[in-house]
């Protein structure tokens, strides 16, 4: 029996602004890749993968591929460059680029923040000034406005875990901040604002569809036998992965965990986006408190992407889909999953080992609504710059020429049919 998948699954890819538009000069990743250091090998985003000017021409190779969807970002620092100053040329150019999906037969699901903030709302203090929160919601309300007759899935704020871990307690990304009590109170003012975003699009939209796309990456013990590594795994497992999505569903996370109480947060979930690479190893490690104990480490031999992005672990995905399923009861879309593959050594299985579990759990009756894989072409890999190709389609950044890779034409197939083929 072949593996089909429900009529209507939606058939796509993601992309974010920063990552392929190119020429974003108004945000804080604009600052922060002009400082020595901070990005791989001093790259840049640059002309990125010149959406700007030209995203219609990899729409087209989407239509080739036969998707039926794409998840974009809208990059608030185009939109208000400054503080209640609205950019037309922008509101017209994004409307003009969601007329072309939907010219194409391409779904868009928009996404409200992804890791960019204007330049702006940075320099006032980002996500620790509450008026970030207001700030949004207004963002959030005018997308609604400009793009509601072309959008209906909406994505507030993609991984809120990742902006706060990186930004606020690795500091790897802005602001490049180490410090907990930051950390939470930017945590804080994120989910707030997604909420606040919720709202807003449903007060112009009542019948949209109105998420957030989650990082989710299983944490196992690295000595499963070993009970420090038992729970230091599930105790990571639980802030990282859940204490969020428990903060928009109940209004609170379970136990006590540091991001509390946000009673204004709950039920503000249409559904859940997973965004799943890959699974964590932990390992206590009594000398790490600034890492809450835990050393996060590939399982050991096992087969990793490039510059060891992560194990490739496709049972993950579906381990992750259950227990959002279990917890929330929400129907979920799978917003990203990919791997840098330069050679595209691993990719054609990957994506069919992956889309084999997002079967499964369709089977076991898991409302899965769509899987976009990340990404359609190589774009800029945030810290690292160029060098990570996490595409379907390669990509030269000096002459913007696109070649397929073989696992273009793998999962062209599998949309074409809206069917796995036989193992
Ligand atoms: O490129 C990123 C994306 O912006 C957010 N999720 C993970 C991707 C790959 O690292």
């Amino acid at each position: 029996m072949a593996r089909r998948f429900p009529r209507g699954f939606r058939w796509g890819t993601a992309t974010s602004a920063h990552q392929v538009e190119g020429c974003n000069r108004h945000n804080d990743w604009w600052a922060f890749e002009q400082h020595p250091g901070r990005i791989y090998g001093g790259h840049r985003s640059g002309r990125a993968c010149d959406w700007w000017r030209h995203a219609e021409a990899d729409f087209d190779r989407m239509v080739a591929l036969h998707l039926t969807a794409h998840r974009m970002s809208v990059e608030w620092s185009r939109l208000e460059p400054e503080l209640g100053r609205v950019d037309e040329a922008a509101v017209r150019r994004y409307r003009q680029m969601l007329l072309g999906l939907r010219d194409r037969g391409l779904e868009p699901m928009v996404t409200l923040h992804h890791f960019t903030l204007p330049l702006w709302v940075a320099q006032a203090g980002g996500w620790e000034n509450p008026d970030a929160v207001e700030w949004f919601r207004t963002h959030a309300r005018r997308c609604a406005e400009w793009f509601g007759d072309l959008v209906d899935v909406w994505v507030t704020v993609n991984e809120p875990n990742l902006v706060v871990v990186l930004g606020y307690l690795q500091g790897r990304h802005p602001p490049a901040v180490r410090s907990l009590r930051r950390a939470v109170v930017a945590a804080r003012h994120l989910l707030r604002a997604h909420a606040a975003a919720y709202h807003a699009v449903h007060e112009l939209q009542p019948h949209a569809r109105v998420g957030i796309a989650h990082h989710l990456r299983p944490m196992d013990p690295l000595r499963p036998q070993n009970p420090l590594d038992r729970w230091v795994a599930r105790w990571h497992s639980e802030w990282f992965n859940w204490a969020w999505l428990d903060v928009l569903q109940r209004g609170r996370a379970r136990g006590r965990w540091v991001l509390g109480r946000i009673p204004e947060c709950a039920a503000t979930l249409d559904f859940v986006g997973v965004n799943y690479y890959t699974r964590d190893r932990v390992r206590f490690s009594p000398g790490a408190p600034h890492l809450g104990f835990g050393l996060h480490r590939p399982t050991p031999g096992a087969p990793t992407s490039d510059f060891g992005y992560g194990e490739l672990y496709p049972e993950g995905l579906l381990r992750v889909l259950r227990e959002a399923w279990r917890r929330y009861r929400r129907p979920v879309y799978v917003t990203e999953n990919g791997l840098p593959d330069a050679e595209d050594r691993w990719r054609p299985r990957f994506l069919l080992d992956h889309l084999a579990c997002v079967h499964r759990a369709v089977e076991e009756g898991i409302p899965v609504l769509g899987y976009y894989h990340w990404s359609l072409v190589d774009n800029f890999e945030w810290t690292e710059g160029w060098r990570m190709k996490f595409g379907l389609f390669a990509v030269d950044p000096a002459s913007q020429r696109r070649r397929p890779r073989p696992s273009a034409s793998v999962y062209g197939a599998v949309c074409a049919a809206g069917a796995l083929p036989d193992p």
